[in-house]
């Protein structure tokens, strides 16, 4: 069973995961706007990840007996980016998802929920991995600045980003 104080914070993950995918559904588009379909595909599998982040919340709730209480999504305000300034945006988000979950962490150990502790230990490799995928990118963006390019390859790079499933097959 979980603890009121945990089964809410959960609750709350779940919300951020469902703004996280917002965000990055909200960034594809934006992508694909600038004629970037590479990198629309990229944030494309990355909303999706994010619903299956939130997926992972929502079944550890239930299973362990608690309530999942959905709350409204907020707005994803992308605005007019560049390139780079998307994936920098990325990045600002995934540190402050990181910051999250290692506050669950901390409520975790301080309430000894041991099963809770383990389920959030995914999330924090998860996190190591999409902080690093993401700087990998921006890293290549500032390399070739404006050249467009450089761009386009980039651009044909992030078109071959496939669903984790596929990619492990
Ligand atoms: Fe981007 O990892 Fe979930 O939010």
């Amino acid at each position: 069973m979980l603890s009121p104080t945990i089964n809410d914070a959960l609750n709350k993950q779940i919300n951020e995961e469902l703004f996280s995918a917002y965000l990055y559904l909200a960034m594809s588009a934006k992508a694909d706007n600038m004629g970037l379909s590479g990198f629309a595909n990229w944030f494309k599998f990355q909303y999706q990840e994010e619903l299956a982040h939130a997926d992972r919340f929502f079944n550890y709730i239930l299973e362990r007996g608690g309530d999942v209480a959905l709350d409204a999504i907020g707005k994803p305000e992308v605005g007019d980016p560049s390139p780079l300034e998307l994936f920098e945006k990325g990045l600002a988000h995934e540190n402050h998802i990181t910051h999250c979950i290692f506050k669950l962490k901390d409520l975790a150990k301080s309430e000894s929920d041991h099963a809770t502790d383990v389920l959030l230990d995914w999330f924090v490799n998860e996190q190591v991995e999409e902080e690093a995928s993401t700087q990998a990118i921006i890293d290549q963006l500032r390399l070739v600045k404006d050249n467009p390019s450089g761009l386009f390859l980039i651009d044909r790079q992030l078109a071959d980003r496939k669903p984790e499933s596929e990619s492990e097959a």
